[in-house]
């Protein structure tokens, strides 16, 4: 028993977070490296929804998340009302709306705002495989922090990390860096130029307050500040960094 987030916290033999001060508005099914997930997370964090966390197996995914029908994919969210929501985009907007009212989502510009929320789930989503495994170095030592924060077995987890990183690195991270012909750290200053470019003199993308997008992108970079080794290729991006320390200031509970 701890108290994490503010709120005193249960962990059961299954791993589920129990919040216990309030009634929970649904559970995350998730895994604790998915990057849609840390979207998601960000969301909850910065609404100050208390939830569930439901950590999952990784090799158990499409099993833990059958109530979803075929999705089979993390996250899932399950209102306290039973309504499922799957994909983290739509995920995302639906908790705004149905908590916040819609405002995070809402924006007079709607091309720009769609456009780069469309930005992030492709160009973002493309780029975090490749920084995370995109050399030998950064592939073992993630599959290897993967181990450590996924709840695989204790053989399972070992195995996964020795022997998925020759297949993460040499396949998939191997094919989507030559997609862009750029080596992963020059790729994530380039997006970083991009994004900061776009929110300009503002301290957001949604102005003076963060918008879903940004929750969104920030999502993105928290998935993989938890890999220091590949944190280290982007930490230089100074304005990024400066926009990356807004938004984690900007979270009501961290
Ligand atoms: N578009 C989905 C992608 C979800 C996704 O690919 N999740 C991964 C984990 S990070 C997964 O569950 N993969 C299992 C699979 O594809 O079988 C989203 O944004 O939520």
């Amino acid at each position: 028993m701890r108290f994490e987030y503010g709120r005193l916290l249960i962990f059961t033999k299954e791993d589920v977070f129990v919040c216990f001060m309030s009634e929970t508005v649904g559970s995350l099914y998730m895994l604790n490296t998915c990057p849609f997930t840390w979207k998601v997370r960000a969301l909850l964090d910065h609404l100050d929804l208390p939830h569930e966390r439901v950590k999952i197996n990784p090799l158990k995914i499409k099993k833990s998340v059958s109530f979803a029908g075929d999705w089979g994919k993390t996250p899932v969210w399950k209102m306290s009302d039973g309504e499922v929501v799957v994909d983290s985009t739509p995920i995302m907007k639906r908790i705004d709306e149905v908590y916040n009212n819609g405002n995070l989502w809402k924006m007079e510009d709607q091309i720009r705002r769609d456009k780069w929320m469309e930005w992030a789930d492709t160009k973002m989503k493309d780029a975090t495989i490749p920084i995370l495994y995109g050399s030998i170095g950064s592939a073992l030592s993630t599959t290897r922090s993967v181990a450590k924060h996924e709840r695989f077995g204790f053989f399972t987890g070992r195995i996964y990390a020795w022997l998925g990183f020759p297949i993460m690195w040499g396949i998939i991270a191997k094919k989507r860096t030559k997609k862009t012909g750029m080596m992963p750290g020059e790729l994530w200053h380039h997006l970083l130029d991009e994004w900061t470019e776009e929110i300009g003199e503002n301290s957001f993308f949604g102005g003076n307050t963060p918008h879903i997008v940004d929750l969104a992108v920030f999502g993105y970079m928290q998935s993989i500040e938890m890999h220091s080794k590949a944190f280290r290729l982007i930490e230089n991006h100074s304005k990024g960094m400066l926009w990356f320390n807004r938004m984690r200031n900007s979270v009501v509970v961290q």
